[in-house]
């Protein structure tokens, strides 16, 4: 990998005791260069993670870095504040680098940061229990209701528009009379889907504008892989990813949760018959977000959760086709087409979405 001599260097640039000993890149998301670094701390092996950060897609990475840490040490004070015992593993700790900021710049100006490893907890990409659903959910909505007692400035607005579907409809709409990698003859199936339904692009953004749903600080990318879950009480103990945390709306976390922990297959499944909304995932991910959030979201927000997990899934479809189309320049990809295929689950989720939408709005209904 070609960041592997910056990692080198990057090691170097924090304020870290103790000797190096290795380090190699981990995990499985999208954007960011992500390693695991062991340091020898008077004998004892601490890791850290380093991360580096994408200017291409991120283009203001020092205001994202300050918004990570105004919420990272609002929650860490919280935390303090209500005497849990293990405060660094339940909110992402920012190394300082040597010159006392929260990040550095390699020789080539790279831009990277360090975090506390958090020990005895890990990710999934594919959901486990509906325990796990409960767990993701809750946690993600403690993290709005955390994030609702930010003080200051409002957020800097990392990647304008991020959750903004029209736009990410209209972009796909251009990246199709563009073609310029010459595929879009290959997709009529996948156009014609996402033409169809058009109409529900707008829903989400109409009902803040008619002031039916406010504007909250969301996560925006609340993926079942952004949290941590303990490993000995399976509690969802940390959430991480914070460079999209921004305002938006709470019905964009709740629906990358349901894109991300209802389906048993992978993002990138090839077997679509795999792809479906399983509902005994959706009914843990309603109870552990309303165990959390409950106190704080309208009626209107609940009366859409079921909705945002199909709008936010055609969403994302609506974006790996564009990346497709604009020949795979933003999302990591492994093997020629995988953009491809990862529009192909997220459409074949929204059409099991769908399928169960009315037992889903039951589930809610019930649940509240
Ligand atoms: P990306 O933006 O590329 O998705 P993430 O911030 O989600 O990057 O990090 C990638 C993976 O690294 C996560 O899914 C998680 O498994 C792991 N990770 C990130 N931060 C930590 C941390 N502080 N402690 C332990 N593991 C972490
Ligand atoms: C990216 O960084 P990661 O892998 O957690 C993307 C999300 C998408 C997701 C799809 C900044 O998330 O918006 O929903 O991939 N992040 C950014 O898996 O674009
Ligand atoms: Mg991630």
């Amino acid at each position: 990998m070609s960041a592997k001599p910056h990692i080198e260097e990057a090691v170097s640039l924090f304020r870290i005791p103790g000797a190096h000993l290795e380090s190699r890149p981990y995990g499985s998301g999208h954007i960011n260069d992500t390693f695991v670094a062991a340091f020898s701390h008077a004998g004892t092996r601490v890791r850290y993670i380093f991360q580096r950060v994408n200017e291409t897609i991120f283009r203001q990475p020092e205001a994202l870095m300050e918004n990570i840490s105004r919420v990272t040490s609002a929650a860490r004070s919280r935390l303090e504040e209500t005497g849990v015992v293990d405060p660094t593993r339940r909110t992402l700790s920012l190394v300082l680098a040597l010159d006392g900021k929260p990040f550095a710049r390699d020789g080539e100006g790279r831009l990277w940061r360090c975090y506390l490893f958090i020990e005895g907890a890990r990710t999934y990409d594919i959901i486990k229990s509906p325990q796990q659903a409960y767990a993701a959910a809750r946690a993600f909505g403690n993290f709005q209701g955390l994030a609702a007692g930010l003080g200051g400035p409002r957020l800097h607005e990392t990647i304008p528009n991020f959750h903004n579907t029209p736009a990410r409809f209209l972009r796909l709409k251009q990246a199709f009379e563009a073609d310029v990698a010459g595929r879009a003859g290959e997709v009529p199936v996948e156009r014609d889907f996402i033409a169809a339904r058009e109409g529900d692009t707008g829903v989400l953004l109409d009902l803040l504008a008619r002031g039916e749903i406010p504007e909250r600080i969301t996560h925006n990318d609340t993926k079942l892989n952004n949290v941590m879950i303990d490993d000995a009480s399976g509690e969802g103990i940390c959430v991480i990813d914070l460079d999209t945390v921004m305002p938006g709306l709470a019905l964009y976390d709740f629906g990358d949760l349901v894109r991300t922990a209802t389906s048993p297959a992978a993002e990138d499944e090839t077997d679509l018959s795999l792809v479906r909304m399983q509902m005994p995932m959706f009914e843990a991910l309603v109870r552990g977000y309303l165990s959390s959030a409950g106190g704080f979201l309208n009626e209107a927000e609940i009366a859409h959760l079921a909705f945002s997990g199909k709008v936010i899934a055609l969403e994302i479809g609506i974006r790996f086709l564009t990346d497709y189309l604009e020949g795979d320049v933003y999302f990591k990809t492994k093997r020629p087409g995988h953009n491809l295929d990862r529009c192909r689950t997220q459409l074949a989720l929204v059409r099991s979405i769908e399928e169960q939408m009315e037992t889903m709005n039951q589930v809610v209904a019930t649940t509240k």
